[in-house]
């Protein structure tokens, strides 16, 4: 691998400098061959891990395979359900087909099932546990349904760019959290025998020029290239998907871009040799829906399923290994890999009939209900909760207290006309105001969207809990400047900040609910403002004004969003959601990280290039560095109650360590001693305030020459008034190293390491030095 790089790269040395002296547009892709290195042949699956008896099964059920049969289940099929995509069967096998359905956050397109916290919000509880059951029930709805395999959760997008249209389906810009979640929610739903399908491989940082097309001149332009760096890819965007393949995914969906100027579903590079090499993925990579751009090229690079069906493969592969341009060999291997995947999540026996829950009809009868089961209630509602992040609150506005008058505004407080959304919110190109006006936003817009079996808006909560207190409610969701009562104990604004699937936004805060906010507040010398935003939200033009006195970002809670947000604002639940990103003063605070590459310049502009040159300074990472001040920092959110921090304790497992792994057996995930926990620390964390809470300590580290700090390590924990807590990070060989490019391997370095620990990433208490 790495003699291929210096080759190509110096390929690609010779290659721009002859076509830069006349800086003429780019027509040919050829002018950017070798950008990303070759990598081949696929490596085929071995069974590695805990993969050995799938491999086995499955290589004998490939054994018994016709060509015909083998082509047939490389590429989706249309069926009569509703699955987003569809394997077909081989009943002379027993092999019943496979459906794939849309998403990570809970099923899409269908009925009788439940709409869970999205990926943002269940990032903001910070949550370990939660995270891992939310994925046991989500997971059982799939498998109910008869759905194999889940199109979900995304990692990627990450985050990089502040204003994607996808950042709210993952978890968090932080590669440590995000891989974190990840890794429990793939144990929570493959307990119930549900494969994810995680996406997207890799790099699809922006939604703008996301796909090959017609540019505004008319001209056949690329997708958009994400030129990465390789230590970048591998601290940053690699991170929550070698998690993923370690939890056990039997399923990778590349994604639409190109990277380094290869698309990403025929980038060897990134399939055979990242993926497939180096994490030792023992599954199988599907194409994002309609993102194969080539044939037996992309085969070769590492693709092995092709949704929801192929325009490329068909019996052009058997045709390839007829004449030589592909290996019988390979075709076995993609095959081999989807089939010891079913048996890898023990679908082979007892699963529900593919896609029997979810006919195309939904008039049809035979529906499987789930929703809305005793069991899964209590977590559904715990996840709607805890990624509630509570940002301001003087004068001791929250928790309310029976007030006598409530007034409540803003066009986010009712339930939507669920007919309309019963498949979650479209995708709908909503440009200004950036926001959806026509209900409350529990989810956003496009494939991650998901279904609710019923909506509980904010109102209809709030109606309920003024029956309990005697409270009088006013309400006025459409004007905005409503008149407001001036006996007013406290007035509630729900406003939103929509994103989708499909587009980037337009601006990190919208003019109209801006000015409704301000309209209020001008009048309601308590106002208390919810934003149900699926992304980051500015608060600049209103945050200082002294009638606003609490502020909760409400992230994208599903179904039990009045549930969940009246039991904050009464104190039933004490806010204990942290923000998983930066909330920045103003805009320009993000740089050039704000908004999506758009086009290219006259020379690429048939060939968008976005180039990540900022490496691993993104959000937190970039403010640090450039010494800015955020307005709220990553992990920051604040409770009914105050913690105290105390007690770091530092241990090292071992006096020495080698400064590269110690070579071991590939396992899915990579070398299994990057996983060697290194060091354990603790602190005492108190409850020094006079309400229990949960608390969520944080870690954060300095690597030499590395950012000023980056997490790696969180808990939850919660804590009784006047009592606490001892809380344990272990913190492994990967926690510490950086990607040594030159060696291709994770180098921890000589030198000393600060260690930090408290609330959020610029309120660390606790700090020491530790000297590795
Ligand atoms: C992209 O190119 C950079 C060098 O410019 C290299 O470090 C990296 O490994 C390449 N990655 C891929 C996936 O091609
Ligand atoms: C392959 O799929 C096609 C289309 O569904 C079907 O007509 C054909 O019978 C399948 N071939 C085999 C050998 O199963
Ligand atoms: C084979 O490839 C050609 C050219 O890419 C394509 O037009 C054709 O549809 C493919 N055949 C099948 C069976 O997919
Ligand atoms: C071999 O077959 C494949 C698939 O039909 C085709 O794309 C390729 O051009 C052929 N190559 C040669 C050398 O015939
Ligand atoms: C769906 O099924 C219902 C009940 O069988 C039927 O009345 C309706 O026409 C069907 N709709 C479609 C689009 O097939
Ligand atoms: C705050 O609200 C009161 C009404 O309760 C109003 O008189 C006052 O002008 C408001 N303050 C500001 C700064 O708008
Ligand atoms: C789909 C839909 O009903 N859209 C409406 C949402 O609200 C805006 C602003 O009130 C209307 O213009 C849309 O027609």
């Amino acid at each position: 691998m790495l003699l291929s790089i210096t080759k190509t790269s110096l390929l690609l040395a010779v290659a721009c400098s002859s076509f830069a002296v006349a800086e003429e547009i780019i027509t040919s892709d050829s002018y950017f061959y070798g950008d990303s290195p070759p990598v081949y042949p696929s490596p085929r699956g071995s069974g590695a891990g805990d993969w050995a008896s799938a491999y086995v099964k499955a290589k004998a059920f490939v054994a018994k395979l016709s060509d015909d049969e083998k082509v047939n289940l490389t590429a989706g099929v249309t069926s009569t359900t509703a699955c987003s995509g569809t394997i077909q069967g081989i009943p002379r096998l027993g092999f019943p087909g496979l459906c794939l359905n849309d998403a990570g956050n809970g099923l899409r397109g269908t009925n009788y099932v439940n709409s869970w916290a999205s990926g943002v919000h269940v990032g903001a509880t910070w949550n370990r546990d939660l995270t891992k059951k939310r994925g046991e029930y989500m997971g059982n709805e799939f498998r109910t349904k008869g759905v194999h395999v889940m199109l979900g959760p995304s990692v990627g997008p990450l985050g990089r760019v502040a204003e994607g249209g996808r950042n709210w389906e993952a978890f968090s810009v932080d590669p440590y959290l995000t891989g974190a979640l990840i890794y429990e929610t793939i144990e929570g739903v493959q307990s119930q025998g549900v494969a994810t399908s995680i996406k997207h491989f890799i790099a699809n940082e922006q939604e703008t020029d996301r796909h090959p097309g017609t540019n505004d001149e008319g001209q056949y332009a690329e997708a958009v290239s994400s030129n990465i760096d390789d230590k970048t890819m591998h601290e940053l965007y690699l991170w929550p998907f070698q998690d993923a393949v370690h939890a056990g995914t039997p399923s990778i969906m590349c994604s639409y871009n190109r990277v380094n100027n290869s698309y990403a579903c025929q980038n060897s590079k990134l399939l055979n040799g990242l993926l497939k090499t180096e994490l030792g993925f023992q599954g199988y990579v599907v194409s994002d829906w309609g993102a194969q751009h080539s044939g037996i090229a992309s085969a070769n690079a590492g693709l092995d399923l092709v949704m929801p069906s192929s325009d490329f493969w068909g019996h052009n592969l058997t045709n390839a290994i007829t004449n030589g341009t592909m290996e019988a060999s390979r075709l076995n291997d993609m095959v081999t890999r989807i089939i010891a995947s079913w048996y890898y999540l023990g679908q082979e026996s007892g699963f529900p009939g593919l896609g029997s829950g979810m006919p195309i009809n939904v008039s049809q009868p035979h529906q499987a209900v789930v929703a809305t089961r005793p069991a899964a209630k209590s977590t559904l509602l715990q996840a709607a909760v805890e990624g509630h992040v509570l940002v301001k609150n003087i004068r001791n506005t929250l928790p309310l207290k029976s007030p006598r008058l409530l007034s409540v505004f803003g066009y986010d407080a009712y339930a939507p006309s669920k007919l309309q959304l019963s498949q979650g919110f479209g995708f709908l190109e909503i440009k200004s105001p950036e926001a959806y006006m026509n209900g409350t936003q529990y989810t956003g817009g496009g494939s991650g969207g998901n279904s609710p079996a019923y909506i509980d808006a904010p109102i209809d909560a709030l109606q309920r809990q003024a029956y309990e207190d005697g409270t009088t409610l006013q309400w006025d969701f459409s004007s905005q400047d409503p008149a407001v009562d001036y006996t007013s104990d406290a007035c509630l604004v729900f406003v939103n900040a929509y994103a989708t699937e499909g587009f980037d936004r337009q601006g990190l805060s919208d003019p109209y609910s801006d000015a409704l906010i301000t309209n209020v507040a001008n009048k309601c010398k308590s106002t208390i403002v919810v934003i149900h935003n699926a992304g980051i939200r500015l608060v600049d033009k209103w945050i200082d004004h002294s009638n606003i006195t609490a502020v909760i970002y409400a992230h994208l809670p599903g179904q039990d969003t009045g549930r969940a947000v009246v039991d904050i604002l009464y104190g039933r639940s004490n806010p204990s959601g942290r923000l998983p990103y930066t909330v920045a003063k103003k805009e320009s605070d993000y740089g050039g990280l704000l908004q999506p590459t758009v086009g290219g310049n006259d020379k690429f502009k048939l060939f968008p290039q976005s180039d990540f040159s900022e490496g691993v300074y993104i959000d937190y990472r970039a403010f640090d560095k450039a010494g800015i001040e955020p307005l709220y920092a990553f992990g920051f959110g604040l409770s009914y109650t105050t913690f105290d921090y105390s007690n770091l304790k530092v241990s090292k497992h071992n006096s020495r360590y080698s400064a590269y792994p110690p070579k071991a057996s590939i396992i899915p995930g990579g070398n299994p001693r990057l996983f060697d926990s290194l060091v354990t620390i603790k602190a005492t964390i108190k409850n020094s305030g006079r309400v229990e809470g949960q608390e969520v300590p944080q870690l954060y580290v300095s690597i030499p020459h590395g950012p000023k700090r980056q997490l790696r390590g969180f808990d939850k924990v919660s804590i009784k008034p006047g009592k606490s807590a001892t809380v344990s990070f272990t913190l492994t060989r990967r926690d510490f190293s950086t990607w040594d490019a030159n060696a291709q391997d994770w180098l921890l370095q000589k030198g000393q390491y600060n260690i930090y620990v408290g609330r959020n990433s610029r309120d660390l208490p606790l700090s020491t030095v530790l000297t590795i």
